[in-house]
């Protein structure tokens, strides 16, 4: 995977450009140029850690414009669009299960005391599309730390929101809902496991999970659950909505692999979002790019089976 090299890193900045977009790239840049003492100076040392790629990230327009979050409709349009009246505020986190402190977390509680690191993510859906996306969140891990995880826990089990009142799509029962997925605890403790909080430095946008989402990069976005309202950890591998609709096509691992297809498509290439009508496809990578940080996580495993 290629490293950062930020101090040759330019992003073609004109000086009247001050959209939120560019002032974040601006300050990451700056950052960058400070070197280390601009990384005491507020933001986290993190920021620059060795997790990002320095690949261009997709417009802030293209990351929330295209979107898959069936609470609000199947169309990739659908959250952009309706998912504005969601309410985030007051938001609660209920962690459950093998915790040495269960309980009903308001969210503010739950991130109180931890930074928020800045994290550029290739991220790759399943339908064999991709984004590179500028998140800021908490590592997972921390999350977990807080609460103590008790020792015969194995896995750790996400539950999306489901508001019929402010979700069409779960009004209209388009899935089973709420949304569920599931990671193994040494997954969910992976410092590339993030909890993301926003994005381009900007509080989430709804479409995009608000206020609280799972990102785990080298795996197919769907796994990367929205808008989460409970964490249980458990000592069984939990059901996940996809792996439950059709277990033949979407698996519990679901890590991005170039050399096992989906049943209907290949996974060995994947369009990049932005690129433009006659953009070429890109070479979907091992664990999409993430090998050498996850690789170990999967030894003696075959992933043909583990899909
Ligand atoms: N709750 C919930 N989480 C979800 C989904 C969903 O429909 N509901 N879609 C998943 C899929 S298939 C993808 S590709 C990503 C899309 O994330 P993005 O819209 O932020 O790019 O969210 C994932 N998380
Ligand atoms: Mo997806």
């Amino acid at each position: 995977m290629a490293q950062n090299n930020r101090t040759t890193r330019t992003f073609g900045l004109q000086p009247a450009d001050v959209t939120p977009r560019a002032l974040w790239l601006n300050r990451r840049s700056l950052l960058a140029g400070m070197g280390a003492i601009a990384l005491t100076a507020g933001r986290p040392a993190q920021a620059a850690g060795p997790y990002s790629t320095d690949l261009p990230p997709n417009s802030l327009e293209d990351i929330t414009s295209y979107n898959n979050f069936y609470e609000f409709g199947f169309g990739k349009e659908d959250p952009a669009r309706l998912a504005g009246g969601l309410t985030t505020s007051p938001w609660a986190v209920q962690i459950d299960g093998l915790v040495e402190r269960p309980g009903t977390y308001a969210l503010e509680d739950l991130l109180a005391g931890l930074t928020i690191e800045d994290r550029i993510y290739r991220f790759r859906c399943v339908e064999a599309w991709s984004m590179v996306i500028p998140w800021n969140g908490v590592p997972l891990a921390a999350i977990l730390d807080k609460v103590g995880v008790q020792s015969g826990a194995r896995f750790v089990a996400f539950e999306s929101l489901a508001r019929p009142e402010e979700m069409p799509g779960v009004a209209a029962g388009l899935l089973n809902f709420p949304y569920r997925e599931g990671l193994r605890l040494d997954e969910a403790m992976h410092p590339l496991t993030l909890m993301a909080t926003g994005l381009y430095g900007e509080t989430l946008p709804n479409q995009n999970g608000a206020p609280l989402r799972l990102v785990v990069p080298w795996k197919y976005g769907f796994k990367s659950a929205k808008s989460l309202v409970r964490i249980t950890l458990t000592d069984t591998q939990p059901t996940t909505t996809w792996q439950g609709l059709q277990p033949a096509e979407y698996g519990f691992y679901a890590n991005v692999n170039p050399k096992v297809d989906h049943p209907r498509w290949s996974q060995a290439s994947e369009r990049r979002v932005g690129g433009g009508l006659f953009a070429p496809r890109v070479d979907t990578l091992m664990f999409n790019g993430y090998e050498e940080f996850v690789a170990d996580l999967y030894k003696g495993q075959d992933l043909a089976v583990d899909y």
